[in-house]
């Protein structure tokens, strides 16, 4: 596992906390006040539940605490609200932005022990389920009512509801079904000062001012806690084929993403993934990639059945695409999946990175990615950018592999040159430095590309409405 870098560029832990962390009294108080197994402070599991998939930031927690009820949240919210002591919430701690990261003698609330997930009502096509709920586990829950919640990526084994909901989780699917805003009827939110907002519950509509469970909805855990939901489903789609196409460059790859949305057929994804992604999958990851090597990108398309066999055959033949195979099972299916959905993970592997996540009208793309594709070797000798990405939603993952002979502090120096260039053009093509993985600690800089300073402000006056002692995921989104 490779060691967080550093912890700088977060505040100084406040002066108050000292005595919880010289004085160990106030454990005793929290055990008495639930139960034993209520808080740990066992080094192992600080280090384990302070941190997400991120590795910038040196874990520090203070103390973690495994509440099981929305009532509990509730009373230790209190507590801590009532000592000014810092809480952050935690759900799979799969993020990639650093929004669960506890670096500052916070303490972590996790939901762990949070799993129910209720019956699900057919008729409402709704299901209760607690935050810590895991995403695949709902999933599951829902497909023998034929009913699907459709919220879907690589990490859906131990990602959870909450956090899905914190951070408006995009995914895979997102071009048949939109962002996880979508799928959430209801909520209930615990505030720092202890108060329980129930929003919504599982009315599909309700036209009565300002719809406060949506400012809940990617805030990263900065306003409130979301202890449960009721979750919008879905009947589950027709059956679907997927296919690898080899595309021979970046204007086919769109000529072919136009053809395949006019022919109007419902596609489930349109991923991408470019020649160094297929290598290192083929080469570190030891898969087998069914593409020739004339191919510069891969594209993976599931679509629903049923479509006619002209239209398979319009997009097969169309200009650039130079190889393709289609799954003939749901297990070949699953391996083609696999290609695109482990190229994150292998990446991780491999070394030390520095990931985008932008998001672009989808119309500006092409032309934005040609213009980094000349800049990159001209501006950064020595850097290897691995572009993939939901491309059927104009959301392109960049990541760039620190060189193996460059220190981490001249690649974070230089990468934080590059951010500047990169952002501002994103700035000037009307696009977003993140579009699914959140602002966490990493990208509070890059907020300003994004958002105007009117925005921001408001965005930090909302913050003091909600907590305005700034206790809950402090330093997350801004300072
Ligand atoms: C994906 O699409 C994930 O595979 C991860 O959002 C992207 O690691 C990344 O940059
Ligand atoms: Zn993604």
């Amino acid at each position: 596992m490779s060691k967080p870098q550093h912890s700088s560029g977060l505040m100084p832990v406040p002066a108050h906390l000292q005595k919880y962390i010289d004085q160990r009294d106030w454990l005793n108080e929290l055990r008495d006040l639930f139960y034993p197994e209520f808080i740990s402070v066992d080094a192992a599991e600080l280090e384990h539940f302070g941190r997400d998939w991120t590795r910038v930031y040196t874990p520090d927690p203070l103390a973690v605490v495994f509440p099981r009820t929305t009532l509990e949240v509730s009373h230790f919210l209190k507590w801590c609200f009532d000592r000014d002591i810092a809480v952050v919430p935690s759900g799979g701690r799969t993020g990639l932005a650093g929004g669960a990261i506890a670096a500052r003698k916070e303490i972590v609330l996790s939901l762990d022990r949070m799993r129910d997930i209720g019956p699900v009502n057919v008729l409402e096509r709704t299901v209760r389920v607690q935050a810590g709920a895991i995403t695949e586990a709902v999933h599951i829950a829902a497909k023998p009512q034929g009913l699907l919640w459709p919220v879907d990526f690589a990490s859906k084994g131990s990602s959870t509801v909450g956090g899905n909901i914190a951070t408006n989780a995009g995914g895979v699917r997102v071009i048949r079904y939109g962002l996880t805003r979508n799928w959430v009827l209801g909520l209930t939110v615990v505030l720092m000062d202890g108060r329980i907002l129930e929003l919504n519950g599982a009315l599909e509509k309700n036209n009565t001012g300002i719809d406060l469970r949506h400012l809940f909805i990617g805030s990263e855990g900065i306003l409130g806690v979301i202890t449960e939901a009721v979750l919008k489903l879905e009947p589950l789609p027709p059956e679907s084929d997927v296919m690898l196409l080899g595309v021979l460059d970046l204007p086919h790859v769109f000529k072919l993403f136009e053809r395949v949305r006019q022919s109007g057929q419902a596609l489930q994804a349109f991923e991408l993934m470019s020649r160094d992604c297929l290598n290192v999958i083929r080469e570190v990851r030891g898969l087998q990639v069914p593409l020739s090597p004339a191919a510069e990108y891969g594209v993976l398309i599931e679509v629903e059945r049923p479509y006619t066999d002209e239209i398979l055959e319009s997009w097969l033949s169309a200009p650039g695409v130079v190889d393709g195979v289609m799954a003939q099972s749901p297990a070949e299916a699953r391996q083609l999946w696999e290609l695109r959905e482990g190229v994150a993970e292998t990446l991780s592997g491999m070394g030390i990175l520095h990931k985008h996540d932008l998001s672009l009208p989808i119309s500006r793309l092409e032309a934005f990615m040609s213009e980094w594709a000349t800049r990159i070797p001209r501006d950064y000798a020595g850097f290897t950018p691995y572009v993939f990405g939901h491309i059927g939603d104009g959301n392109l993952h960049v990541n760039v592999m620190k060189p193996e002979s460059m220190s981490v502090e001249a690649f974070r120096a230089r990468c934080a040159e590059m951010d500047h260039d990169l952002f501002s053009y994103v700035q000037e093509c009307q696009g977003s430095v993140s579009a699914e993985h959140g602002i966490g600690l990493n990208k509070r800089h890059l907020l300003k590309y994004t958002r105007t300073p009117d925005e921001i402000a408001l965005m930090k006056a909302m913050k003091q409405v909600f907590d305005p002692k700034g206790l809950l995921n402090p330093g997350k989104i801004f300072e």
